[in-house]
């Protein structure tokens, strides 16, 4: 992989019920490696500034969660895709596929039927639908500790269950404030808080790994849907869709409190009052979660990248 910074990249930016994808379609140079993680891990060591340079201002702002299409590592994959936002690198995004898959067919390559996609955590396949609404089936999610208790400075105990759906997630049933959009910076701050703790306090998912999405849920407020969530994801954007990942999860701990049966479905709402439909299906003992929503293509550009310009590789304020 060549590490001389390409002086423009293509993109395609889209929404998934509100949060927004931008996956570059050429300009950045392909990372070598046999598996996804590992060229994800090349990207990491050797395209960090791209990252930076796509996603964060002034070309972006810290809520677009960028996907770098790649060839294929397994047989039967129509392509490899590694996410990435404002902070770093995502192992699966939910959203991210389904917007993935809308920019295929954007581009005319792919049609209403079945894709796999090859992922740093696993292959997800995808069904689009002729109305455009996507289906994607994730990686299996699984609840790794429930009733976790830990302790906020300043807040007290806040219970919650850890869970993996691609991500790692702490789930909270959560009370005051409302979850509304009116409540988003304070929602934040609480999720942060949350998530500073867990880490000072050494809990984790498996073997160790961080968690870095924080999910709090309450009643719907939309016709038909069974919850609402608020989900701040790494750094400090939160997920103005339901969370692909965040509702896999979710559909794991369900399942584990008895309270879901496979195929039985559960809407969950966003923040933002859009929603996912999910279902599990049990296989071999695993949960595989299936996530239905819808993406909007919603430009197509070139970006620029001015040897002389300072921002090039982007400016976070953190
Ligand atoms: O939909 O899985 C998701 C996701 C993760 C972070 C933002 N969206």
């Amino acid at each position: 992989m060549s590490t001389e910074a390409p002086l423009q990249i293509d993109v395609v930016d889209s929404h998934t019920e509100g949060e927004p994808t931008r996956v570059v379609i050429a300009g950045w140079p392909m990372p070598e490696g046999a598996t996804m993680a590992e060229r994800r891990d090349q990207m990491r060591r050797h395209a960090d500034h791209l990252r930076r340079g796509v996603v964060l201002e002034p070309r972006g702002h810290d809520a677009i969660v960028g996907a770098l299409l790649t060839p294929p590592v397994e047989r039967g994959s129509a392509a490899g895709v590694v996410f990435f936002n404002d902070v770093g690198y995502l192992g699966m995004c939910g959203h991210g596929t389904i917007g993935v898959v809308r920019t295929l067919e954007f581009l005319g390559r792919l049609s209403p039927g079945r894709v796999a996609l090859d992922t740093p955590v696993g292959t997800v396949s995808a069904d689009l639908d002729a109305d455009g609404t996507v289906t994607i089936t994730n990686v299996p999610a699984y609840r790794h500790a429930a009733d976790v208790s830990v302790h906020v400075p300043g807040l007290g105990t806040v219970r919650g269950d850890v869970a993996w759906g691609g991500n790692w997630f702490f789930l909270v049933d959560h009370g005051e404030p409302a979850l509304t959009a009116d409540n988003i910076p304070e929602l934040t701050r609480l999720t942060t808080r949350i998530r500073d703790a867990l880490h000072a306090q050494g809990i984790t998912g498996t073997d160790g790994a961080e968690i870095d999405h924080i999910e709090l849920f309450g009643a719907p407020t939309v016709p038909g849907a069974d919850s609402r969530n608020f989900v701040l994801c790494p750094g400090a954007a939160y997920d103005r869709s339901p969370c692909g990942t965040g509702t896999s999860a979710k559909l794991a701990v369900l399942h584990e409190r008895g309270k879901l049966a496979p195929g039985q479905h559960w809407t969950q709402e966003s923040i933002t009052g859009s929603t996912f439909t999910g279902w599990l299906e049990q296989t071999g003992g695993r949960l595989v979660p299936h996530i239905r929503g819808r993406a909007f293509v919603t430009g197509r550009s070139t970006l620029r990248f001015d040897p002389a310009d300072p921002f090039r590789f982007g400016w976070r304020n953190a």
